[in-house]
């Protein structure tokens, strides 16, 4: 096949999946998104992890524990996913450790508090499936696919966060304080999730043009500024941007500018917590390196006891 019938393929809304043909080009991007997406998942559970113990009540600490592990099956999906595009799961972990492969800038940040258990969930999971459900039609079947399930369950991590916010935004004026100083803190951070502008942005002509990305970083920020003010405002929290305003011409709310700056620091590893993060991945693996070899040699064993 040809790149120009490819494009018609895509152009068609006819998804691509592993034993089709695709340009090396595709391949590339997507074992890049993918796996970057992946990684997120799961070092996105540190930030979390570090507040199970520390849950206020019984049912919080369920609830969060939940959320946990349902970012290390998606992780799961993610990773499976992207082998499909052939490569190893061991690769693409060796990536992360070498820093060839980035993960969401988000998770360099730290968690305090409680209240950024709910600032996590409300604004970082609420960003994250503003740009998943995006993603649910992507051109990459298994991908398509993986992201249609990890949406369903990303809805009710939006919930765990915003019921924390609403629940302490309800409290004592200090508790009150304690949801308006996480948010100030979050917000910023979890609207550059969504990556830097659309000029500035690299990946994005070849991305819309192969319906990897079905909209821009710009389109889906804004998605997730207009849906987030009225949720702030419902309770009694206020977003820490003096240039936000609702613009009756666009339809959209006017926001301040971002710290690019700050930005790009923390993708290039510079952030607070970076080295914290991928030190303890790299920990984490190491000590399950017996896990992964016993569950290997059972695969095998079970192999030889079929033949
Ligand atoms: N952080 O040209 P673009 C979650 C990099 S899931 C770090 O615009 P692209 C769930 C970008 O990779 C969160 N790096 O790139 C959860 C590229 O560098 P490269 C993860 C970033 O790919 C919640 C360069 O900058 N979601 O949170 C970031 O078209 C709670 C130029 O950028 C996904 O990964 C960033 N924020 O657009 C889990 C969604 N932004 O690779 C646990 C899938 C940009 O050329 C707890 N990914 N860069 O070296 C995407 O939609 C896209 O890849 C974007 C970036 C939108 C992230």
């Amino acid at each position: 096949m040809t790149e120009e019938k490819f494009q018609k393929r895509i152009d068609a809304e006819q998804k691509i999946e592993p034993k089709d043909w695709m340009p090396d080009a595709y391949r590339k991007h997507l074992i890049r998104q993918i796996s970057q997406h992946a990684h997120s998942e799961v070092i996105g559970m540190q930030p979390e992890g570090n507040w199970v113990t520390r849950a206020p009540s019984l049912r919080a600490k369920m609830i969060l524990l939940a959320k946990i592990q349902d970012e290390a099956g998606h992780g799961l999906y993610l990773y499976s996913a992207c082998e499909t595009l052939g490569i190893s799961r061991d690769e693409l972990v060796q990536q992360l450790h070498d820093g060839k492969a980035k993960y969401s800038s988000i998770f360099n940040y730290p968690t305090l508090n409680w209240a950024d258990m709910g600032a996590v969930g409300w604004l970082v999971d609420g960003a994250a499936i503003v740009n998943q459900v995006s993603l649910q039609r992507t051109s990459y079947g298994p991908y398509s696919r993986g992201m249609v399930r990890i949406c369903k369950e990303e809805s009710f991590h939006q919930r765990q966060g915003y019921e924390i916010m609403a629940t302490m935004a309800a409290g004592t004026p200090e508790q009150k304080q304690m949801a308006q100083d996480a948010l100030n803190r979050i917000w910023w951070p979890s609207i550059m999730m969504f990556g830097p502008h659309d000029a500035d942005s690299p990946r994005s002509g070849n991305a819309l043009k192969w319906k990897i990305k079905r909209q821009t970083n710009d389109e889906l920020r804004q998605s997730f500024i207009d849906k987030t003010v009225a949720q702030a405002e419902l309770i009694g929290l206020t977003i820490p941007d003096p240039d936000l305003k609702w613009n009756e011409e666009t339809g959209h709310y006017d926001f301040g500018a971002m710290d690019w700056d700050e930005f790009w620091r923390v993708v290039k590893g510079d952030g607070p917590c970076n080295k914290q993060r991928l030190d303890h991945h790299k920990k984490a693996h190491k000590e399950g390196e017996w896990v992964r070899n016993a569950a290997k040699a059972y695969a095998k064993k079970q192999e030889l006891l079929t033949v």
